[in-house]
């Protein structure tokens, strides 16, 4: 078997990331994970009591080896750990050195090092995640706003999970329904008509539709929402970046064409997701690496979410390539009167616009509000629906479930042998299957778990 020789090994990784920093966090998981901090400690490892901390000096393997740090050792026995197998986690001094040679010395006494997303998929295999949680966890890890904290969160607590088993089962219970059909088809009493099965099975395809409904929402909240600031070379840009960011990260001067190459950045505005992008000024007669720019430039506006378009105080009307650009973008755009702190005394912004300084900082809560409302208020706050599917994977299996479903209720109403539809039930059923990973191929794992990083 594929995996009992993969779980055989004892595994292990620094769970904290590199660098300088208080603690450090090792892990080890697997069969002689007690054992081999038994050596590293020189204690017996009986001794030590489930899920208490003990301090310990862990010394190099070699008899009268180097003492390497002091550390809290702390034992997890199967199956209550994070990867169902035995897991020991010592928390070492930080910084590069001192983690570095406490694996190393794990690593002579027989654990290999982790793959990324090594412990996560143990638990996986051992059945203490399905693959929504599992994906949900490097959806925690990677959130960086606190909307897409909380939908990380509700999955890793089978959000998803909990809704796919009750579709499955109520698959089953259709096809339980359709054998009982096949069985006694001419009885009077027949236990089940067709078009009761037919009707439930439309239901159901209805319900998987509601969950898909929540994908658009749930990705943008697991990727940012990309939002690309466009407009005449000078109008404030960069500084209207840098201002949404709380930093000095693109750079700004008073002459026109200083941003050349996309700068990008995340950034969580009213605890929503956002990928700014600062972008080349637009303009016809740039020279050769401008030009480039604005080419960069206008393919991120092919794919923004939402585009902040910037004319300053003062500037001019637009002209007619300027309209023609504004009436092509795809996406939502906010007009802004950027550098509003200078705007003349009779000077007033248009309807639909929002003036902004990035100086004074007028606007700029106006501009946020506006943000959130484009992107975010149709998709996610007006819904009763929290985002469930979050990831491509889980939407493709969704909606194989739903094709399947919606097939066979297609085959049963044009008159197709119930023997023969139920192919169609199986099907979805095993698409169901799929989302919670029930039984993953070896492919589909690698890709979900590639992702990770060491340690996790
Ligand atoms: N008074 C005032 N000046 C601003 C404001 N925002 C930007 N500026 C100035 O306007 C000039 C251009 O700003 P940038 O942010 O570099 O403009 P940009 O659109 O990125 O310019 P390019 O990258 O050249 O297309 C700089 O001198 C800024 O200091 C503002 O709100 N008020
Ligand atoms: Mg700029």
């Amino acid at each position: 078997m594929r995996n009992s020789q993969f779980l055989a090994d004892t595994i292990v990784a620094q769970a904290t990331p590199p660098g300088l920093g208080a603690v450090a966090l090792l892990r080890l998981s697997g069969p002689r994970a007690t054992e081999i901090a038994g050596l590293l400690t020189r204690r017996d490892p009986a001794e030590w009591t489930d899920r208490t901390s003990t301090l310990c000096a862990l010394s190099r393997p070699e008899p009268g080896g180097e003492v390497l740090d002091q550390a809290l050792v702390t034992v997890f026995r199967a199956p209550a750990s994070y990867t169902g197998e035995d897991i020991v986690e010592i928390s070492t001094h930080g910084g590069r050195e001192t983690p570095a040679s406490v694996t190393e010395a794990c690593v002579e006494l027989g654990a290999r090092r982790a793959l990324p997303g090594e412990f996560t998929q143990r638990a996986y295999l051992n059945g203490k995640l399905d693959l929504t949680q599992a994906e949900a966890v490097a959806g925690l890890v990677a959130a960086k706003s606190a909307k897409s904290r909380a939908v990380a969160l509700h999955q890793l607590e089978k959000g998803l999970a909990d809704r796919v088993a009750m579709l499955r089962e109520r698959l089953v219970g259709l096809s339980a329904l359709l054998v009982q059909h096949i069985d006694f088809p001419e009885e009077d009493d027949a236990p089940v008509a067709l078009g009761a099965i037919v009707a439930q099975g439309r239901e159901m395809v209805q319900e998987v539709e509601r969950l898909l409904a929540t994908a658009p929402a749930g990705e943008l909240l697991q990727d940012g929402a990309m939002a690309v600031l466009a407009g005449r070379p000078n109008s404030g840009k960069s500084s209207l970046f840098n201002g949404l960011l709380g930093l000095e990260r693109a750079i700004v001067t008073e002459e026109a064409g200083t941003t050349r190459d996309a700068v990008e950045a995340a950034v969580a505005i009213d605890g929503f997701p956002f990928r700014l992008v600062d972008t080349a000024g637009l303009r016809d007669d740039a020279e050769r690496i401008e030009r480039l720019g604005i080419e960069v430039a206008r393919r991120y506006l092919e794919g923004a979410d939402v585009v902040l378009y910037c004319r300053e105080a003062g500037a001019s009307a637009d002209t007619e390539a300027e309209r023609a650009f504004l009436a092509s973008v795809g996406a939502p755009v906010v007009q802004l009167r950027t550098k509003w702190d200078l705007a003349g005394d009779g000077e007033s912004a248009e309807a639909g616009e929002i003036a902004v300084s990035v100086r004074s900082g007028e606007g700029m809560t106006a501009l946020k509000d506006a943000l959130r409302e484009l992107v975010f208020r149709g998709a996610v706050e007006n819904r009763d629906e929290v985002p469930v599917v979050t990831t491509r994977r889980q939407a493709r299996c969704l909606g194989a479930a739903r094709a399947e479903t919606e097939a066979f209720c297609a085959a049963l109403d044009n008159g197709v042998p119930p023997e023969v539809a139920s192919a169609h039930l199986k099907s979805a059923e095993s698409a169901l299957e799929d989302v919670l990973g029930v039984v993953a191929a070896d492919d589909v794992l690698e890709r979900v778990f590639k992702d990770f990083c060491i340690g996790k």
